[in-house]
């Protein structure tokens, strides 16, 4: 998580494997697309920077986070991945609608790696508001793209 002594960029780039071999699949949702454009920029930035070739980026796109279960779920079929990332951003309203979709997300993501042979990495931003999920995907607190990229490189080599 991001605080004001951890950058969600961060990371020692020595301890992170050679992804060259690797292939991943992401999916992002439209949902707040300023923010959910950001991750995915930084996601991709940083497989890449690890050695992941473009070709073996595989993005698709679902409307809401709420979708990104199936989304991921729908990926994992295909057994050429390595790991599986999964962006979106919900942002607090009036209604309990954010409560709703985050516990679903949250619920859904964790079954689908009990239950599968593929890790899929979780980078749902979760937030009061928009300035803070701006400080989260490329602003003062660093990009959780980044992050969820590594993340999923470890996760690939475990
Ligand atoms: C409906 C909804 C609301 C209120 N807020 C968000 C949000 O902040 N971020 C997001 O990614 N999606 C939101 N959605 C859409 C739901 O995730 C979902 O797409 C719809 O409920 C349709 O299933």
């Amino acid at each position: 998580m991001a605080t004001a002594l951890h950058n969600l960029s961060d990371y020692d780039f020595a301890q992170v494997p050679d992804a060259s071999n690797m292939c991943f699949g992401i999916v992002v949702a439209e949902w707040n697309p300023e923010i959910t454009g950001a991750l995915l920029e930084g996601a991709v930035k940083t497989l890449e920077k690890h050695g992941t070739l473009p070709e073996n980026i595989h993005v698709k796109t679902v409307p809401g986070s709420f979708e990104l279960v199936y989304g991921a779920q729908q990926l994992s079929k295909n057994d050429g991945f390595d790991a599986i990332i999964i962006l979106g951003s919900v942002i607090r309203g009036e209604t309990p609608h954010f409560d709703y979709i985050c516990q679903g997300v949250t619920y859904g993501i964790a079954h689908l790696n009990a239950s599968q042979n593929i890790p899929v990495i979780y980078g749902l931003l979760t937030t009061n508001d928009l300035q803070q999920a701006r400080d989260r995907s490329g602003g003062r607190l660093g990009n959780k793209g980044d992050e969820c990229a590594i993340d999923a490189i470890k996760m690939a080599k475990f």
